[in-house]
């Protein structure tokens, strides 16, 4: 029988949990860089869902964050962002824009405008670099607020930034004088210039 979208995104959602925080659900470990043996991935959650080769292909391949890579013999498999287990994933240290966004909710802001941006269970603070993409992360933890991140001004004052493989900067902290609260329309995709700027 052939999966739905839906069936496919619950089993990546559970190759999520396993190759960024809990890979001991299946009984593996990762290597240092993050990376799991296909093989041993594939038993493991086969325990739980029907799945083979072809089907994690699909799924490595179509992830609409293309969450995930193959090892280039392609006998193994990493996420690559997003961990909270501490794995060296090679991230390139990388020159950001100017601006990035952060998406988060409403009920973190005094948090976050006393405290600057943790990393909270993950090993960096996740970045984006259009106002979109920040909206929707942040829409995940409830009503929405997204921070400008003065990503180059950081760099200038010694900050280092990684560029994921799925294009995702991340960071380790973000102190409050480099954020901004953003009131733009993002959901509606007008351009960030447009919406005005509080500084925090
Ligand atoms: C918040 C998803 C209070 C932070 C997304 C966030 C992303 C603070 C939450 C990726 C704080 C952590 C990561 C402070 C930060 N006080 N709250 N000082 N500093 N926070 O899920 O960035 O779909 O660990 O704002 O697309 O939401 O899973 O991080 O709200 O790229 O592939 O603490 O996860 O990708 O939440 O999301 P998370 P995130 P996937």
């Amino acid at each position: 029988m052939k999966e739905t979208a839906s069936d496919l995104t619950r089993i990546s959602k559970y190759i999520s949990l396993i190759l960024r925080h809990k890979p001991e659900v299946i009984g593996i470990e990762l290597d240092p860089h993050g990376w799991a043996e296909v093989n041993a991935l594939l038993a493991g959650v086969g325990r739980r869902y029907a799945i083979d080769r072809a089907l994690l292909e699909e799924i490595v391949r179509t992830d609409d964050k293309q969450r995930y890579a193959f090892s280039a013999d392609g006998t193994k498999i990493r996420a690559n962002q997003g961990h909270s287990i501490p794995v060296d994933v090679e991230l390139p240290v990388s020159d950001p824009p100017e601006t990035l966004y952060h998406g988060t909710a409403a009920r973190f802001s005094a948090s976050i405008e006393a405290e600057g941006l943790l990393p909270k269970s993950r090993l960096y603070v996740h970045l984006s670099s259009d106002a979109e993409t920040a909206e929707k992360v942040g829409r995940r933890h409830g009503k929405p607020v997204i921070y400008l991140v003065s990503a180059g001004q950081m760099r200038r004052d010694g900050y280092l930034f990684y560029l994921s493989a799925n294009g995702v900067w991340l960071t380790r902290t973000v102190p409050a004088r480099y954020l901004q609260k953003f009131d733009g329309e993002a959901a509606g995709g007008s351009a960030p210039a447009a919406g005005s700027r509080d500084t925090v």
